[in-house]
Formats: C-alpha cells, sequence, structure tokens
C-alpha cells in the first residue's frame, strides 16, 4: 500500500530512504501497530519532499520527528467509592516543541498504551502545524475507564493523575486538553488540583476550561463546526453543498455532536450517529436534542434513543454504521473505525465525500479505497484542527486576560479551516498529487516543523 505511486529515480531514492526509516521505527517501537500506522501515512505522504529538497535529509530531520522528545509513563493510585485501591497508568508523550509549547489532549480509555499515544502525539505535530498557531505536538491520557465511575471516583482519579502529571506541564512548556472520555467534568477537577498544586492560577495550563474559569467561547463546539467548515470547502470545491445531502456521523460524543449541529444548520440531513456498543438510524433526521440530553447530561447509551423515537432503528455492533447509504460520511469516533471492507461498502452505496473528526479512523487501506474511487478524502489531520485551533485562541486569550466573544471565535476557527483547506490543496498541487488532501496535508504540516528544526539546529 502507498499513498502515492513513485516513478521517477528521485522518486524512488526517496522511497527506499523513508522505507529505511520506517524499518527502523519498526523496530525501535515493537508491537506498537497504531504508531507505526501514523508514521508509514505521514512518511509515504512525504515522499516528494525528499525528491525535491536534499536538506531535510542531510538535517535527519525525518529520524529525529519520528522519536518522541520525551515519553512520560506513570503510576495513578486511588481509591474507589468501596474503599478499594486502584492503580491505573497515566502517560504524557511530549513528542515535538519546534514550533511552540507541546499541545494535545488527554484520554482516559481503556484501550490506551504507548502506541496510542504515540500515535495520537506524532500526529498532533503535523495538525498543530497546519493551524498557522505556534503550538507544538504532545498527546496523554490513561487506560483509566470512565463509564460506569461516580462522579466522586472520578474526582478521585483524575487528582491523583494530576498530582504527577503537574510536573511536566505549565503555559509555556505543555498544555494539556480533552480527547476521547476527557471533557468539561474531567478538565474541571484536573484544574482544581493542578491550582492547588502550584498555588497560583495559571489559566493557560489547560484548555477547554469551563467559562467561568477562563475557558473559550466556542471551544466546546470547536472540532465538529471545524471539521464541517472543512468539508463545506471541500464540497464548495466540487460544486456542492450540506443542503439536502444525506450525512453519517460515527460516535456521539463531543466532535460527533457538534458536527451533527454544523451539518444540520448547513441544511444536511444527518440520518445516523452511534457510542462504542452500536447505531441509531433515524431515516427522518437525528433529533440533536434527544442526543444532547442522553449523552452530554445523562451519560446513557445511545440505545436509548429509540426510546424517545419509535420511527428509529437500534442497531447492536457500531462498525456496521457504515452500511448505511450517504453523500458525506464523517467518521467520529475513534481509530481504525473504518477498514477496507468498510470503505468499500461505502463507495458502493454512493458516498462522495469523507472527512475524519477522529484521530485516524481510517485504516490505510480504507485510505486507498477512497482515493482510487474518486471518493473525495479530509484527513484528520486537517478536518479535524478545528479543536486544537480553538485551543490556541484559549491559550491566547489566556495570556491577554480577555474572552473573545462567541462570534469573533467562530469567525476565527472557520478562517483557520479555510486556510488549512487552501494550504493543503496547494502543497497537493505543488507536490504532484492534485486532490490528494493526505499528501496535502501531511507535507503543508511537515515543512514548518522541518524548517524551525533545521534552524534550530541538532537538538
Ligand atoms: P468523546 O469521549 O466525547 O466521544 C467519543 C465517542 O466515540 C463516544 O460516542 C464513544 O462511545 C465513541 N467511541 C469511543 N471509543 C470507541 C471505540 N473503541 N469504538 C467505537 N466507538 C467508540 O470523545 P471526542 O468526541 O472528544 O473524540 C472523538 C474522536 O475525535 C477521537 O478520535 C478524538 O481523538 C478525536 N478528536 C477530538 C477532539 C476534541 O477536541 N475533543 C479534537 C480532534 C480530534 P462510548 O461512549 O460508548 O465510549
Ligand atoms: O486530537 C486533538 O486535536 C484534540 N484532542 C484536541 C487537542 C487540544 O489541545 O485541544
Amino acid at each position: 500500500m502507498a499513498i502515492t505511486t513513485q516513478s521517477s529515480p528521485e522518486l524512488q531514492a526517496a522511497q527506499s530512504y523513508v522505507n529505511e526509516v520506517y524499518e527502523t521505527v519498526k523496530k525501535r517501537n515493537p508491537g506498537e501497530s497504531e504508531f507505526h500506522q501514523a508514521v508509514k501515512e505521514i512518511l509515504d505522504s512525504l515522499v516528494p519532499v525528499f525528491a525535491k529538497n536534499p536538506k531535510y535529509k542531510n538535517h535527519a530531520i525525518l529520524e529525529r520527528i519520528v522519536e518522541p522528545e520525551r515519553l512520560i509513563t506513570f503510576r495513578v493510585p486511588w481509591v474507589d467509592d468501596q474503599g478499594n485501591v486502584q492503580v491505573n497508568r497515566g502517560f504524557r508523550v511530549q513528542f515535538n516543541s519546534a514550533i511552540g509549547p507541546y499541545k494535545g489532549g488527554l484520554r482516559f480509555h481503556p484501550s490506551v498504551n504507548a502506541s496510542i499515544i504515540k500515535f495520537l502525539g506524532f500526529e498532533q505535530i503535523f495538525k498543530n502545524s497546519l493551524t498557522g498557531q505556534p503550538i507544538g505536538g504532545g498527546k496523554g491520557g490513561s487506560d483509566f475507564d470512565p463509564k460506569g465511575k461516580s462522579d466522586n471516583e472520578v474526582m478521585k482519579f483524575t487528582q491523583s493523575f494530576m498530582t504527577e502529571l503537574s510536573k511536566y506541564i505549565g503555559p509555556d512548556v505543555d498544555v494539556p486538553a480533552g480527547d476521547i472520555g476527557v471533557g468539561a467534568r474531567e478538565i474541571g477537577f484536573m484544574f482544581g488540583q493542578y491550582k492547588r498544586l502550584r498555588g497560583g492560577n495559571e489559566a493557560g495550563v489547560l484548555t477547554g476550561k469551563g467559562l467561568t474559569y477562563g475557558g473559550s467561547l466556542t471551544r466546546t463546539e470547536a472540532t465538529g463546526y471545524g471539521l464541517v467548515y472543512f468539508t463545506d470547502e471541500m464540497l464548495k470545491t466540487k460544486g456542492e453543498s450540506f443542503a439536502g445531502k444525506t450525512v453519517v456521523v460515527s460516535g456521539s460524543g463531543n466532535v460527533s455532536i457538534y458536527a451533527i449541529e454544523k451539518a444540520q444548520q448547513l441544511g444536511a440531513k444527518v440520518v445516523a450517529c452511534s457510542d462504542s456498543n452500536g447505531y441509531v438510524y433515524d431515516k427522518n433526521g437525528i433529533n440533536l436534542d434527544t442526543v444532547k440530553r442522553l449523552k452530554e447530561v445523562e451519560r446513557k447509551r445511545i440505545k436509548e434513543y429509540v426510546n424517545e423515537h419509535p420511527s428509529a432503528e437500534y442497531h447492536e455492533g457500531c462498525e456496521n454504521i457504515w452500511n448505511i447509504p450517504c453523500d458525506i460520511a464523517l467518521p467520529c469516533a475513534t481509530q481504525n473505525e473504518i477498514n477496507e471492507e468498510a470503505a468499500k461498502t461505502l463507495v458502493a452505496n454512493g458516498v462522495k465525500f469523507v472527512a475524519e473528526g477522529a484521530n485516524m479512523p481510517s485504516t490505510l487501506e480504507a485510505i486507498e479505497v477512497y482515493l482510487s474511487n474518486d471518493v473525495y478524502f479530509g484527513p484528520a489531520k486537517a478536518a479535524n484542527a478545528g479543536g486544537v485551533a480553538v485551543s490556541a485562541l484559549e491559550m491566547a486569550q489566556n495570556s491577554a486576560r480577555l474572552a473573545w466573544s462567541f462570534e469573533e471565535v467562530d469567525a476565527k476557527l472557520k478562517d483557520i479551516m479555510k486556510n488549512i483547506y487552501r494550504n493543503s490543496v496547494n502543497a497537493a498541487e505543488e507536490y504532484g498529487h492534485p486532490g490528494n488532501l493526505v499528501v496535502g496535508s501531511n507535507i503543508a504540516g511537515f515543512l514548518k516543523v522541518a524548517d524551525t528544526m533545521v534552524a534550530h539546529g541538532v537538538i
């Protein structure tokens, strides 16, 4: 599998070089399949850059960029409601600080391990660069499962987690935020604990904060809205719009809910969403108020949706959501949720646009299916960068001790997404793969970081 197909001697030499680096990554990080996958996608995309410009190879940018500056792992002990001691594992990868403080979310999910955190942290380097803002790449989290835990247990765990994490972060060093399983409640507990430990209010140490203590308007909506703004640019390129389109959105968390909201505002009919147990198909269009209440307030399963909307169907098994025919698919749940087979089904059912709200939701084989079947594909690093972009705007407001209006932040978000789209399209064209946003966004994200690493010398 290759994201690009190489022909000239320069391209072939560049492909052999990236293959060598990739083999080293596999050897050095055995068994970390998600990390390997994220590296493979980027390395293949960068072949045209190495063919054109030997500078980056001479400075060993690739060899350095695939190695995290630091990977911190730590024990997180806490006491549950029954008085039992529980032990989880905490992580923070500080992957690359060339263009700014490490920036990236925290994920609390039982599947979290070093491979997941490293794939996420690696992707974050390029995503953050694409936003045009001065933020480096980082990610963290824990194998703690918030599902079924009381508020008290979540607080105990997050306080213990932050007690250790606080040694490594700071507003100019490393600024975590939310991701799967980490939302307003968790950020609130973590901010409280950090403030208590530091004895001062460093507002910019976390983003996604509540509005009463330094959070930014539009941050809650930013990833989902940004995804839809980006997809709207893709649609416009093809002379289309969201109006009247049938859309399938996987997940029913933060990214999904606000992707559904904006897509509906633009006139789309969103017919399905899911959680890790199954999916809901509502041919009349998903009622977002119900989803918001079930998920944001009551923390219930998506299955409950059909109790209030009897015309809707619930199906066990979230992966089958991709069997639903749609014009636009927006995967917003988790990594590798669309494999080759699901991608082929989407194509057979007439999908024309796929844009990723989740990180790495499509396998490499699925991406090849899109690219070879004329599906216009918006990859995660570009399409879901709106969340971290507004996080950087939150940091800017915290530094200035100001709070901008919803409209102001939303307008900036829209501009940022348009710029990411434009820069990705332009890079794809310049490097010989017009219309391939995988290549375009990876190259556009890479160049700024690579040039900065060259400027900083061998560090
Ligand atoms: P949430 O925790 O708010 O929601 C996650 C949703 O995805 C839930 O519906 C969850 O279902 C479902 N899900 C999680 N894991 C799985 C799984 N293994 N299989 C199937 N479904 C699953 O997280 P977010 O909405 O914040 O994140 C969703 C995706 O978007 C992630 O890939 C994240 O990395 C990415 N992202 C998030 C950003 C943000 O700002 N929050 C920014 C950019 C990307 P259930 O409740 O059953 O677990
Ligand atoms: O994957 C992501 O970009 C996020 N989870 C958001 C990171 C952030 O720092 O806002």
